[in-house]
């Protein structure tokens, strides 16, 4: 009997070319197919395994591409890294699978290809949503819904959330903030946007990209939005009435790259298990929220949904893009961003020409949480 620690998640990229078709004819025989290589591949899991060392676990569609007619389905599963080798498994969905095509001609495939494209030691979230599925009209949403989507996918969107007014008065409170942080980043002979620093109340995140804490005092269209933004009865439902919260303006400008992937806090108790069950209730929720309209050339934020509940994916953030699962949270004015802190993502690059991108980061958390590692200790403002 194997430990568990020695058990893998591998995950497989099926690359389906059909013949050429209608579209109509290339979705039709895409939706015949798919169930059938699930059929088949599940077979080829289950032929090659002997010893119950191998476990099928989950199974998603990527795009149709309709000019190569093509489709990358991706599928999972558990195995024992000392039994049986990935590329063993690879072989074997391989020879499986290339006699389909030929086997059922009705479903109009032309070749299968079997890609093993990582290996990775928890389950890997294979959620299909796009933006639209995690998005809900403030007004008319529902918090039990809500908190079961943060529970399963780790995000949720709040769309017409603030009014252009409220917006506006937080978009000059934190521009004043801007303002007065880069004053002192100069008077410190810091070169803004190409060196690194980390004070108390700004930290520069990669190149052109800077997280700074906002005074409540000070900011109070800002401090009102934390305290009775449409997404505090969320918020405190899964948190506690006693939730506390700090607020920064996160702001990327021109020559801002892609971030590494990363979640902003770690994993405090349970992490969920190869059933993808069983992980803590979040400590700590983070609410994007835009300050401009965001655009692809601005650029915006990218999620892993579901990602908030497995410890190990720390590090393999590059394996979602690869999987199709990366949602772009390029929302409209006027929405919010709820995630778990848990939740890996990363910023995407502005290449706009002069434009920055704020938007302001609301952190709850449970009182008994210390937030202790996106900021430094000494202050910006203090006597040099
Ligand atoms: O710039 C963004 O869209 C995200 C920034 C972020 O995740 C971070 O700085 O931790």
């Amino acid at each position: 009997m194997m430990n568990a620690a020695n058990k893998a998640c591998g995950c497989f990229c099926f690359t389906l070319v059909f013949h050429n078709g209608t579209d109509d004819a290339t979705n039709a025989a895409m939706d015949a197919a798919i169930p059938q290589l699930k059929v088949d591949a599940e077979l080829a899991t289950a032929a090659l395994d002997h010893d119950g060392d191998i476990e099928w676990l989950d199974w998603k569609i990527g795009q149709l591409d309709r000019n190569k007619r093509m489709v990358c389905v991706y599928g999972s599963l558990k195995f024992e890294q000392e039994s049986v080798a990935g590329h063993e498994l690879e072989t074997a969905l391989e020879e499986a699978l290339a006699a389909t095509p030929a086997r059922l001609p009705d479903l109009r495939l032309q070749e299968v290809e079997v890609e093993m494209v990582a290996t990775l030691p928890v389950r890997v979230p294979l959620e299909s949503v796009c933006i639209n599925d995690i998005t809900h009209t403030a007004a008319a949403s529902n918090v039990s819904d809500l908190q079961s989507q943060i529970s399963r996918l780790g995000i949720a969107v709040l769309k017409d959330a603030l009014s252009t007014a409220v917006l506006q008065q937080a978009k000059e409170e934190a521009d004043k903030a801007i303002e007065r942080a880069d004053k002192a980043l100069k008077a410190r002979g810091i070169d803004i946007g190409h060196e690194d620093f980390r004070f108390k109340e700004i930290s520069s995140r990669q190149k052109q990209r800077f997280d700074l804490l906002l005074d409540m005092d000070e900011c109070v269209g800002v401090n009102a939005l934390g305290t009775l933004g449409p997404w505090r009865q969320l918020v405190e439902a899964i948190l506690g009435k006693d939730v506390v919260f700090q607020t920064s303006v996160v702001y990327s400008r021109p020559g801002a790259e892609e971030q590494t992937w990363h979640a902003d806090g770690p994993h405090v108790g349970r992490t969920a298990d190869w059933t993808g069950c069983g992980h803590e209730a979040p400590y700590a929720l983070c609410v994007f929220v835009p300050l401009v309209q965001f655009s692809p050339e601005l650029g915006f934020t990218q999620f892993w949904p579901g990602s908030h509940k497995y410890d190990g994916l720390l590090g393999f953030g590059p394996v979602c893009p690869l999987i199709e699962c990366a949602v772009d949270g390029l929302v409209d004015l006027g929405a919010a961003l709820v995630y778990d802190y848990r939740l890996i993502h990363r910023g995407m690059p502005n290449t706009s020409e002069s434009s920055e991108r704020p938007m302001l980061q609301f952190l709850y958390h449970r009182p008994t949480y210390k937030e202790a590692r996106n900021y430094g200790t000494q202050s910006l403002f203090a006597a040099a």
